[in-house]
């Protein structure tokens, strides 16, 4: 039989094929949402560089072993890829190592595999017929090159790796380290080294927590007892007052204080906020920081939630979240409280639904519990009004009490409103992202007037207390210029750690004794906080916060950085300032932050322990952890 005389190498058409094929299932059996032709690209060129990655090790082994290598890698990856899909089916989601350990989701898929299978499916495995068939002797479709060539073949791996990593940081910078969604990551580097990725994470997380024993968590236990003394005290101020109520829990997205009594053209900003902070059925403290880290909203729901703190690197939603925790959620369920999370975006964002299956919450309201029509979506997804307008209906069939957490969106990074949307007028200044900052948030200030009406409307505000939060900044470092411009002022390393407080209100209906407190404290005092308020025993938690209404075991807020504030000082970018005056302190009284420094150092030291090592499965938090 005469064959072309250029016979292209079988390693080379399994790419072509095996690439292509991955990039069309993406792209019409997942469900992904290209939103530009960056990710478009990213998404063609990924599938090809894993193939080649794993098809190009064959040019290292003789010509017999070549064609066995590719005819079982390019099934083994065709079953990945459907292994995956099927998963998609169920959870839309990809498949992570400890979720496909996790017994009912096993259960869950074997049990509905018949439906969730289509006849299409077939196509996903047509490149490994063909290339089980291109593999036959008589094709002679193996290579035989020298050591250099081998050598160069491999090299062009690394090229097209590096070239698909660029890609994807230049698309969504910081996509490793933070990971936000599995979606993100197998957009930019594909569904097979998202895989490679995930493994890797498993591997680091489960050696550190091997090498862990209970003993440290007694040292830890002996300084908390020492500097955060949590266990409530009924001779404290307002213990108890919210007893049996419902927590009704809104974390707003990326509200700075700064906002607050802000005017843009003469129009306030935040109406209904400022007003809202000095009601006489509020209190409002006004020297409360955020603490997030790379984890951004869920690291504020994580720090709220177990009064830890988050990770320097990564989100703890998704590097940690199958470990033990002694989470709010739980203590309010022990305590027959009903618990809920309400929030409009795909479930899988920050491993949200896999870590609020952990930390024991009894419902998430998902992207899937909403109406959301294009009328009503923009920029992030579901708008602010029509989030809690639709929410009311949830929130009136929970069981009293409920403890539920709302998660805001529409004032989210880049801040776009639709202008028929907008009531206030853009800010002027050279930062688009700070122009638009307050059209967004006027928004969602309105959003949350219609919430409290609602609430009202629907009887559920009476047996409330409304807690109000900023979750982190929104606007970066990188606008230091414009929002300096805004504010009057120069950004230096103290203004902007002052920018890094955010609201922090409660609201009890019926209080009348609002106040306006100037105490420095942090979203690590949440929790113990609100057991307060509820009269709920804490004796046994090991919280790094402290009871804002007591007095403050400790007197910093760290932040995850290492900075920090105190009453007095103020400790950033390696200098000590006064708090109140904003001075740099000379040599001798900058001496002051050194010992507070040395105390956030081994707190945030402590913290990263526990998580890294999964101590609380070496801790008794007596009667209250039963789950
Ligand atoms: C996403 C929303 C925003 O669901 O919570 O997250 P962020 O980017 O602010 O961390
Ligand atoms: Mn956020």
């Amino acid at each position: 039989m005469q064959m072309n005389k250029f016979r292209m190498p079988l390693f080379i058409i399994a790419t072509i094929l095996f690439g292509i094929k991955t990039y069309l299932v993406y792209r019409l059996m997942f469900d992904l949402s290209i939103e530009n032709p960056l990710q478009e690209f990213i998404l063609l060129i990924n599938p090809i560089a894993s193939a080649y990655l794993i098809f190009a090790i064959s040019v290292w082994l003789n010509p017999a072993r070549q064609m066995k290598y590719l005819r079982w890698t390019s099934l083994i990856g065709s079953l990945i890829l459907f292994i995956n899909l099927i998963f998609y089916r169920n959870f839309t989601d990809f498949i992570t190592i400890p979720v496909l350990f996790q017994g009912n989701n096993a259960a869950d898929l074997t049990g509905s595999f018949l439906t969730l299978l289509h006849m299409q499916d077939v196509l996903l495995f047509l490149d490994v017929a063909i290339i089980w068939y291109l593999s036959k002797k008589k094709f002679n479709l193996s290579i035989n090159l020298p050591q250099t060539g081998k050598i160069a073949a491999t090299a062009v791996t690394f090229l097209l790796l590096a070239g698909n990593v660029v890609l994807a940081e230049m698309e969504r910078p910081m996509l490793f380290v933070r990971a936000f969604d599995r979606e993100y990551l197998v957009k930019n580097i594909g569904v097979y080294n998202y895989h490679l990725y995930d493994a890797s994470m498993q591997t680091k997380t489960k050696a550190q927590r091997v090498l862990a024993d209970g003993s440290e968590i007694s040292e830890i236990e002996s300084y908390l007892d020492r500097n955060s003394p949590d266990g409530n005290n009924k001779d404290v101020p307002l213990y108890g007052i919210a007893e049996d109520k419902n927590v009704i829990f809104v974390s707003v997205e990326s509200f700075q204080n700064f906002l607050f009594d802000s005017e843009i053209n003469g129009t306030e900003a935040t109406p209904f906020l400022n007003d809202l902070k000095e009601s006489k059925d509020t209190i409002w403290f006004k020297n409360f920081y955020h603490q997030t880290a790379q984890g951004k909203t869920s690291d504020s729901e994580f720090i709220i939630e177990n009064s830890l703190y988050p990770l320097g690197r990564g989100a703890v939603y998704f590097t940690h979240a199958q470990n033990e925790y002694h989470s709010l959620p739980e203590i309010l369920n022990n305590e027959s409280y009903e618990t809920s999370v309400f929030h409009a975006n795909n479930k899988s964002f920050w491993n949200r639904e896999v870590m609020y299956d952990n930390l024991g919450y009894d419902q998430f309201y998902g992207e899937q519990s909403f109406e959301v029509t294009s009328e009503n979506s923009f920029g992030w997804g579901l708008e602010d009004k029509a989030f809690f307008d639709q929410s009311i209906k949830y929130l009136k069939e929970q069981e009293q009490p409920f403890y539920s957490k709302f998660i805001t969106l529409t004032h989210h990074f880049p801040f776009e409103l639709p202008e028929e949307k907008a009531n206030i007028d853009q800010y002027d200044s050279g930062s688009k992202t700070l122009n638009h900052y307050f059209q967004t948030a006027r928004y969602t200030d309105e959003a949350l007037q219609s919430f409290i009406q609602e609430l009202k409307d629907s009887g559920i505000y009476e047996d409330s207390i409304i807690v109000l939060m900023g979750d982190h900044y929104g606007i970066s470092e990188f606008h230091n210029k414009a929002i300096g411009e805004f504010l009057g002022k120069e950004i230096n390393a103290y203004e902007h750690t002052q920018l890094q407080r955010v609201p922090f209100m409660i609201h009890i209906p019926g209080y009348e004794n609002g106040e306006i407190r100037e105490e420095v404290v942090g979203q690590i005092d949440v929790k113990p906080t609100l057991l307060h308020l509820l009269g709920i025993n804490n004796e046994e938690d090991l919280t790094f916060g402290d009871n804002m209404f007591a007095e403050k075991g400790k007197d910093f807020i760290a932040m995850r950085d290492g900075s920090f504030v105190s009453e007095e000082y103020i400790f950033a970018d390696g200098t000590c300032f006064d708090r109140e005056s904003g001075a740099p302190l000379e040599e001798e009284e900058a001496n002051q932050c050194t010992p507070i420094k040395e105390k956030v150092d081994q707190e945030l030291q402590y913290s990263d322990n526990i998580i890294y090592g999964d101590l609380f499965r070496f801790y008794d938090f007596g009667q209250s952890e039963d789950q």
